[in-house]
């Protein structure tokens, strides 16, 4: 069981990594500068009305597409080991076709990579965070097998133009948040909301188009490059409600469905879509007359091209729901859908600590329960924590943020006594951004962007001290209070 360790000071590993994230479309802005194409997001936010909660875009946003050079002044000043940032697909193709490259798009990343080397900052690169070409969106987007030729296009030229300076590739953020919010619901660009359909459709042409970028790079690059690709899952923990076995059971299809049907494929011995996700969906199928499972079959090639596709386990965990059955909510969900299929009730414990964002409460616990999950399930995989953070309203003095990385880092080490082989930990986020649906409502920065000043101006919160003294000192204490921060802002 999980026990919070008193001690107020602890290390962590030799060579464990430190770093702090952020995503093309949530902080460059620059959005129709210098040949870049349009985007979902650029359609989505410039529709009316508004599916934005503030009416926001990322027209701007912190306009890090000409304030590069300060946001890698704030990754030195934070001293992290690596920053983890996404390339904007249309920036590089405007038609998101392979056939005309956009030299300005290139000359913005090359010139933010080698101001990274220069202060001795690690890129770390998301080829692909949610800003789909428009062009290939009016196609099917992710539902149109030729995006797995498409896509590997796309990675190719950054393999090319990049990969003499970039070892740490992360192919594709979060499938779930793309194929289930994005096409299964409106929760996401393109909203398409065919639930049922089109977010299987969607997961199995993602896990193709990742694990043949994986095998373009092992094959073709690895050996000249030396660097490393994997991919990223956002992974919620489940716990079952109560000790019943049905709750017990609802937890397990919650996060096979959730997580599992992304990692099972990738990172089990079997390989292929997990049990459970297949069952379900089967019969549910069968029962609502479909003359076959809704999710898309993977022959023997397939299980073997995607099993085993990457170097490491990227996980972005930020919080945990309970989790139960109830038969009596027949006709709860439309038929076929997603939620349907999975048979699971999820719910929040009014005792968690609630962040700025609804879905958002503090459980370190199911972080660590989540880790020792991984470790069991997938034969102890190398595991990078790619995004965890907490959202506020605003302001400098962050308390809520601190407790959180604290609570989450203290998990985390007691992860690693059990075992899990955790290397490295990326903060979410860098700066205050465009935070998708909720606009600018939700503070997730380590720094705070003025967005009302004209020149964007970032200010360290207290918890980027904190985090400061984290990487500085390679411990956790407890105890630590910035002095000159309390000076400074009080
Ligand atoms: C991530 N969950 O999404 C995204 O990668 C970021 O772009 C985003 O800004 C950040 O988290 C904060 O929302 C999430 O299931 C996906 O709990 C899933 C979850 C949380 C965040």
């Amino acid at each position: 069981g999980w026990c919070k360790r008193t001690q107020q000071i602890r290390s962590f590993p030799d060579g464990f990594l430190f770093g702090a994230a952020t995503a093309a479309y949530q902080i460059e802005g620059g959005w129709y500068e210098d040949g870049k194409g349009l985007s979902i997001w650029d359609i989505a936010t410039h529709t009316v009305p508004s599916p934005i909660k503030d009416g926001s875009t990322g027209d701007v946003s912190a306009d890090s597409y000409h304030l590069y050079k300060r946001d890698v002044e704030l990754m030195k000043e934070l001293g992290i080991d690596f920053y983890r940032f996404s390339v904007s697909w249309s920036r590089i193709l405007p038609n998101g076709f392979a056939d005309k490259i956009n030299q300005p798009g290139l000359d913005y990343y090359n010139n933010l990579i080698n101001e990274m080397l220069d202060n001795n900052i690690t890129p770390f690169v998301t080829i692909y965070h949610w800003d789909l070409p428009y062009n290939l969106q009016k196609l099917g987007g992710w539902t149109n097998p030729l995006i797995v030729e498409w896509f590997r296009d796309y990675a190719k030229i950054l393999f090319d133009r990049f990969g003499d300076r970039v070892k740490f590739w992360m192919t594709i953020n979060e499938p779930k948040q793309i194929c289930y919010e994005g096409y299964g619901s409106d929760l996401k660009a393109p909203f398409l909301n065919a639930t049922g359909i089109a977010e299987y459709i969607c997961a199995k042409n993602i896990l193709l188009a990742h694990a043949k970028v994986y095998h373009l790079y092992d094959e073709s690059y690895r050996k000249i490059q030396n660097g490393t690709i994997g991919i990223s899952l956002s992974c919620t923990w489940y716990e079952p409600a109560s000790d019943t076995s049905d709750d017990h059971q609802a937890a397990v299809d919650a996060r096979q469905f959730d997580w599992g049907q992304y990692a099972h494929p990738i990172f089990s011995n079997a390989g292929d879509f997990p049990a459970e996700v297949k069952q379900n969906i089967a019969l549910k199928s069968a029962e609502q007359s479909f003359p076959k499972s809704r999710l898309p079959e993977m022959s023997a090639a397939e299980v073997a091209l995607i099993r085993g596709s990457s170097d490491f386990f990227g996980i972005n965990s930020y919080t945990t729901k309970l989790t139960y059955r109830d038969a009596s909510l027949e006709g709860m969900y439309p038929v076929p859908s997603y939620m349907d299929d999975m048979g699971a009730v999820m719910i929040k414990d009014p005792s968690w600590t609630q962040a700025q964002s609804t879905w958002l409460q503090e459980v370190p616990w199911g972080f660590y329960k989540l880790l020792v999950e991984v470790r069991n399930l997938y034969d102890n995989p190398p595991v990078y924590i790619t995004e965890n953070g907490w959202s506020t309203a605003g302001g400098l003095l962050d308390e809520g943020r601190i407790s959180y990385y604290r609570s989450y880092l203290t998990a985390l080490l007691d992860a690693l006594d059990e075992g899990c082989d955790v290397k490295a930990y990326t903060a979410w986020s860098l700066i205050d951004n465009f935070e998708w649906k909720n606009g600018y409502t939700e503070k997730f920065g380590l720094y705070e962007v003025d967005f009302s000043s004209p020149e964007l101006t970032r200010r360290p919160r207290k918890s980027a001290h904190i985090y400061k003294e984290i990487i500085r000192s390679r411990q956790l204490n407890l105890n630590y209070e910035p002095e000159d921060f309390i000076h400074e802002h009080d």
